[in-house]
């Protein structure tokens, strides 16, 4: 049986990629690993127990949470806490950020950024879930910390990571060293290295988008996704449609098989859907050191200005060359300028046809 390294024993090996840290980063993700266990068991039964379903309140977002978003909430926060590392959490969950108020994290170097269960309202049907994490170093070491040390470039992102919580359990993640994938064994209760050094394939047969807001989508998006389908037997095309709805998981299986996910803007979502702080940044670090890339369409992802903690982005993700295939239709096309017109929805301001 080959050797079984453990995400313990693995960050002890590589903290010596880390020049300037002791330990307090590899403590930092050792109190994520353990939220993500915790978080992992009540998914795992989320049918057996109470926990199913909408919690009756909306988050920030304005979205119904479940209980199971509030859950895993409380435990990322609480694990991170008590792990004394981290002393700002921003969470999907939260409006405003989490100050730790514990002595020990007044001197805490590390920020965290979480979309503790992303794709939650898939739960109640089992399709697979995931939370997402993005950390940083504070600022300044001098001053407490404040929302100016969310609001940075993703490009000043130390680590980055998900945990899926699907067929298996996986957490994955980067230092900016590789990314590598270590599964749960629920027997010892350990994630072991599974998917070393993980590379996304700078092709692929996949394209991942919500298609029924196919008449939203400007019409770059949508030469694109018929570039998708024509037949084409170089180009090993038509590719295939795959949407789960749950970014961790399609962008996961997009990792592995290679493909592109697309959250572009529409009418309804002048900005996109997804966030950039805690789901399109980690994301963007993920994918990029697994060789892929990530942009809004135009600009790359990890370089965009951050403004506010829940801010909105397009995001072109994946395959590389996938990625700056549908790029070129983007900027080949008649760019489509929303008109808001007060008295109603949006009005193409192009032909889109
Ligand atoms: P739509 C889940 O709600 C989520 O935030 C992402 O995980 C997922 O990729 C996206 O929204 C799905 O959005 O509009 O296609 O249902």
């Amino acid at each position: 049986m080959s050797k079984v390294t453990t995400l313990g024993q693995f960050i002890i090996e590589k903290q010596a990629d880390f020049p300037y840290a002791k330990g307090e980063l590899s403590r930092l993700l050792r109190d994520i690993a353990i939220a993500g266990k915790t978080v992992n068991r009540e998914v795992n039964k989320a049918g057996l127990m109470d926990i199913l379903g909408k919690a009756g309140s909306s988050n920030i977002q304005g979205e119904d949470q479940q209980k199971l978003d509030i859950y895993a909430n409380e435990q990322f926060i609480s694990a991170l806490t008590s792990g004394g590392e981290c002393c700002i959490v921003a969470s999907e969950e939260n409006e405003d950020i989490i100050r730790i108020g514990s002595a020990v994290a007044k001197n805490a170097k590390y920020i965290v950024a979480i979309d503790p269960l992303d794709g939650s309202s898939n739960i109640d049907v089992n399709v697979p879930v995931g939370t997402i994490f993005s950390i940083y170093r504070k600022l300044s070491p001098e001053r407490d910390a404040d929302i100016s040390d969310v609001l940075q470039s993703g490009t000043a992102q130390v680590a980055a990571g998900y945990i899926i919580y699907g067929s298996s359990t996986m957490l994955v993640y980067t230092t900016g060293n590789g990314v590598n994938g270590f599964t749960l064994d629920p027997s010892i209760g350990e994630f072991c290295l599974s998917h070393p050094q993980m590379r996304i394939p700078c092709d692929g047969r996949i394209y991942s988008i919500n298609e029924g807001n196919y008449i939203h989508f400007p019409k770059g998006v949508k030469q694109y996704i018929k570039y998708c389908q024509e037949e084409d037997q170089l180009s090993q095309r038509p590719y295939m449609s795959r949407y789960i709805g749950s970014m961790v998981a399609d962008i996961h299986r997009n990792l592995i098989k290679g493909g592109i996910f697309i959250y572009p803007y529409t009418a309804s979502a002048p900005n996109g859907k997804l966030r950039l702080v805690y789901e399109c940044n980690p994301m963007a670090f993920i994918i990029e050191q697994a060789g892929g890339r990530a942009t809004n369409g135009k600009d790359r992802i990890m370089g965009l200005q951050v403004n506010e903690l829940h801010q909105r982005t397009p995001v072109f993700i994946g395959s590389r060359n996938m990625v700056m295939q549908a790029e070129h239709f983007l900027q080949d096309a008649i760019d489509l300028s929303f008109n808001y017109n007060e008295n109603s929805a949006f009005i193409y301001s192009a032909d889109t046809h």
